[in-house]
C-alpha cells in the first residue's frame, strides 16, 4: 500500500455542475426535454462523432474530474439520455490524457443529503497522499449542499468505489443564501492552519466565490467576505482559482503563494455561458483577492476560450509539473439531433496553462501527449504572396482528422482596414459576423478553411482580420466562423456562431502570426498566437465529412500574406476511448 502510494502520484480534477430550478422547461439554463431524458440512443450514429476527443460512450457529458498514478475524470453524465437529466458522476481513468477507460459512476444519488442530484464539485489531495472529493448534492428539498466523497479502497489504483460518509453535509446554504443558487466547491488549499475553499453563488445580482474555511476539512466556516463578487455578473458557477509562476511555464500546486505568483481566478457566468477570468493578486493573510486593473470582471473580461467551452476546472500535474486545463464543449445541434446520434457533448483536449509574460493573459497549449497521436505529415513551406482570393488546399493528410499548424508572415499593416468606433460597443463575436471571411479586406481576413468541401459549399474558416483604430494602433481579430460550416438549411435547430476573439500581439513589430487548429469531426479547436487566443467550434458538415473533407489556406485582403511554414498532421484516433462500457 505505501509503495503503491508513492509510486503513484495524484492528478485531481474538478469538474462543474449545473443546476436545475425552473419550471418552464429552463432549469439554471439547462433546457429540459422530460420526453427525451431517459430514451436510450438507438444506432450509435457515428458521422460527426469525434475521433480523439474525450468523449462519453453514449449520452450526455458535462464536465470533467480527476485522479492517482491515473489521471481520473469525473464528469457530470446523463446515464438514461443524450440530454441533460438523471446526472451522475461517471469516471474515466487514463495513463496518459489520450486513452481513456471507463469505469462505474463514482457518485450517484443514493443518501438523504443527494437523493436529489449528484451535481459538480473538485478533487483536492490531502496530506498522505489520499484524494478526497467535494460535491453538490441536492438534498429531499433541492437545497444545493456541499458534501464529500472518499474512495472506498485506497489501494485499488482506479478508485473504483466512493463512499459518501453519513456526516455529510459539509456545509449547507446559510439563511441569507439562496439554496438553489450554492453550488460547484473549488479544489481547497492550505495555508497557515487553515484549509480554504470557494462555493459559487450569487446574491441581488452579483456573483459570488463564498470562502469557507476549515482546520480539519470537516467543519466549515463562512469566511465574512467572500473571495470576490461582482455586481451584475449573475450566478457564478463553475469558480476555479489557482496560482500561477511569474515565471515560466511549470505550474504550481495550488496552495502555493509568495512573491513570485500571480494569482487567476475564474468562474463559469450562467447567464451568458461563457467563462471569464481575471488574473490578480492574492493575500492570504487578509483573504483579499484582487484582480489587475488590465483584467476585468464579468462579460467584458478575459476568456479562456472565446467558443464552445463550459465548466472548466484546471488541477496541478505533479508528475510533469504544469496545470493542466480541461473544458467541456456542449453540442451546437438540437435536442432531437442528439437523441438521434446517441450522444452530446465532449471534453476539449486538455491544454497546459500558464502566465503570459507580459502577465496580463494566460497562455494555453494541448498537452504534448496529443502529439503522440500525429500520423503522416504534411509541409508546404514558404508559399510567397498568397493575394487576394488565393485558396492553397492541403493534401495528403485526412482534413477531417487532423492537426495544423500554420505561421503566416505580412510585410505591412499599411493596409489595414480601420476600426469603426462603433464596434468599440460590439463584442468581438458580432465584427466577425459583419466581416466574414467572405469579406475582401485589407490586411485579412486569411487563414484556414477546415472542414470544407471541395467547393467550399460548406467550411469552417478560422483566420485573422487586421483593423487599424483612430489612435492608430492594430487590432486583431480571430474568428472561428460555423455560418457557412454546413449546407443544413438555417431554419433547422443548430446554433452557427461567428465565435471571435481579440488577439493581444504586435503584429506591426513581429510581422507574422500562428494558428493551430485541431480539427476533429464535428470540432474545431484553434490556438492563435502561442495560446493567446483559442476558440473551440462544434460543427456539423453534410458534404465535407470523413474521406470528402478538405483543408486549405487562404487569403482575402489587399496585403498578400505568405505561409512561412505549415505542418499538417492526419490524427490517428486513441486505442481505448471508453469503449469498455460498464455501467
Ligand atoms: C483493495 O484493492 C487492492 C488492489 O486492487 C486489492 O488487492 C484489495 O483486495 C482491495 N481490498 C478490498 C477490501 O477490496
Ligand atoms: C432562488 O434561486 C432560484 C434559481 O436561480 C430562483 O429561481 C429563485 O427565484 C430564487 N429565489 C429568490 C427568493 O430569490
Ligand atoms: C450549448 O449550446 C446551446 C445551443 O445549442 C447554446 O445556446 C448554449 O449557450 C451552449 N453552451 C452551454 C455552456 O450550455
Ligand atoms: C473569399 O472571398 C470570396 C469573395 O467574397 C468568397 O467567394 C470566398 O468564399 C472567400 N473565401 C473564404 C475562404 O472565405
Ligand atoms: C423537491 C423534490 O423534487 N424532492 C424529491 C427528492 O427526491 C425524493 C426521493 O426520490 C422525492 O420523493 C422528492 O419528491
Amino acid at each position: 500500500m505505501d509503495i503503491l502510494r508513492k509510486l503513484a502520484p495524484v492528478f485531481l480534477f474538478a469538474s462543474c455542475v449545473f443546476l436545475i430550478t425552473d419550471n418552464n422547461g429552463v432549469e439554471g439554463s439547462h433546457r429540459i426535454y422530460s420526453r427525451l431524458q431517459n430514451v436510450p440512443a438507438g444506432e450509435v450514429n457515428q458521422v460527426h462523432r469525434t475521433a480523439y476527443h474525450f468523449q462519453p460512450p453514449k449520452h450526455w457529458i458535462n464536465g470533467p474530474m480527476f485522479f492517482n498514478g491515473f489521471y481520473h475524470l469525473f464528469y457530470q453524465y446523463n446515464p438514461k439520455g443524450s440530454v441533460w437529466g438523471n446526472i451522475v458522476w461517471a469516471h474515466s481513468v487514463s495513463k496518459d490524457l489520450i486513452n481513456w477507460e471507463a469505469l462505474p459512476n463514482a457518485i450517484f444519488p443514493s443518501k438523504s443529503f443527494d437523493i436529489n442530484g449528484t451535481w459538480s464539485g473538485s478533487t483536492t489531495i490531502l496530506p498522505g497522499n489520499r484524494p478526497i472529493i467535494l460535491y453538490t448534492g441536492l438534498d429531499n428539498d433541492k437545497r444545493q449542499i456541499q458534501s464529500y466523497a472518499v474512495p472506498v479502497n485506497i489501494s485499488d489504483p482506479y478508485l473504483r468505489e466512493w463512499d459518501k460518509p453519513d456526516d455529510n453535509p459539509l456545509v449547507v446554504p446559510s439563511s441569507d443564501m439562496n439554496a438553489s443558487q450554492f453550488r460547484d466547491p473549488t479544489t481547497a488549499w492550505w495555508h497557515n492552519g487553515h484549509w480554504r475553499m470557494l462555493v459559487g453563488g450569487k446574491r441581488k445580482k452579483s456573483g459570488m466565490a463564498w470562502l469557507y474555511r476549515s482546520i480539519d476539512f470537516k467543519h466549515w466556516i463562512k469566511a465574512k467576505h467572500p473571495l470576490h463578487s461582482a455586481p451584475l455578473t449573475g450566478m457564478w458557477e463553475c469558480p476555479d482559482f489557482f496560482p500561477v509562476s511569474l515565471h515560466g511555464k511549470n505550474g504550481l500546486d495550488t496552495s502555493r503563494v509568495g512573491n513570485d505568483v500571480k494569482h487567476v481566478f475564474k468562474v463559469s457566468l450562467d447567464e451568458t455561458r461563457y467563462e471569464y477570468y481575471t488574473v490578480g493578486q492574492y493575500e492570504p493573510e487578509t483573504e483579499v483577492y484582487e484582480p489587475d486593473k488590465t483584467s476585468p470582471d464579468g462579460r467584458e473580461g478575459l476568456r479562456f476560450d472565446y467558443g464552445n467551452f463550459y465548466a472548466s476546472k484546471t488541477f496541478f500535474d505533479s508528475s510533469k509539473n504544469r496545470r493542466i486545463l480541461w473544458g467541456w464543449a456542449n453540442e451546437s445541434d438540437s435536442a432531437d439531433d442528439d437523441t438521434a446520434k446517441g450522444w452530446a457533448g465532449i471534453q476539449a483536449i486538455p491544454r497546459t496553462l500558464w502566465l503570459d509574460p507580459s502577465g496580463k493573459q494566460v497562455l494555453q497549449w494541448p498537452v504534448e501527449e496529443l502529439e503522440t497521436l500525429r500520423g503522416q505529415k504534411v509541409d508546404l513551406n514558404d508559399i510567397k504572396n498568397m493575394r487576394q482570393g488565393k485558396l492553397v488546399q492541403v493534401k495528403g493528410i485526412t482534413a477531417a482528422q487532423a492537426d495544423v499548424d500554420v505561421t503566416f508572415t505580412l510585410e505591412s499593416l499599411d493596409k489595414a482596414e480601420e476600426f469603426d468606433p462603433n464596434w468599440e460597443k460590439l463584442d468581438a463575436e458580432s465584427v466577425c459576423a459583419l466581416k466574414r471571411s467572405n469579406v475582401p479586406g485589407g490586411v485579412g481576413p486569411f487563414g484556414l478553411a477546415t472542414l470544407a468541401s471541395q467547393n467550399l459549399e460548406e467550411f469552417t474558416p478560422v483566420f485573422f482580420r487586421v483593423f487599424k483604430t483612430k489612435e492608430n494602433k492594430h487590432k486583431v481579430l480571430m474568428c472561428s466562423d460555423a455560418k457557412s460550416s454546413t449546407l443544413r438549411p438555417f431554419d433547422i435547430k443548430q446554433y452557427r456562431p461567428s465565435f471571435a476573439g481579440y488577439v493581444d500581439v504586435d503584429l506591426a513589430a513581429e510581422k507574422k502570426i500562428s494558428l493551430r487548429s485541431l480539427i476533429d469531426h464535428s470540432v474545431v479547436e484553434s490556438f492563435a498566437a502561442g495560446g493567446k487566443t483559442c476558440i473551440l467550434s462544434r460543427v456539423y458538415p453534410t458534404l465535407a465529412i470523413k474521406d470528402d473533407a478538405q483543408l486549405f489556406v487562404f487569403n482575402n485582403g489587399t496585403e498578400p500574406v505568405t505561409v512561412q511554414t505549415l505542418a499538417a498532421w492526419s490524427m490517428n484516433a486513441p486505442k481505448q476511448m471508453n469503449q469498455n462500457l460498464e455501467f
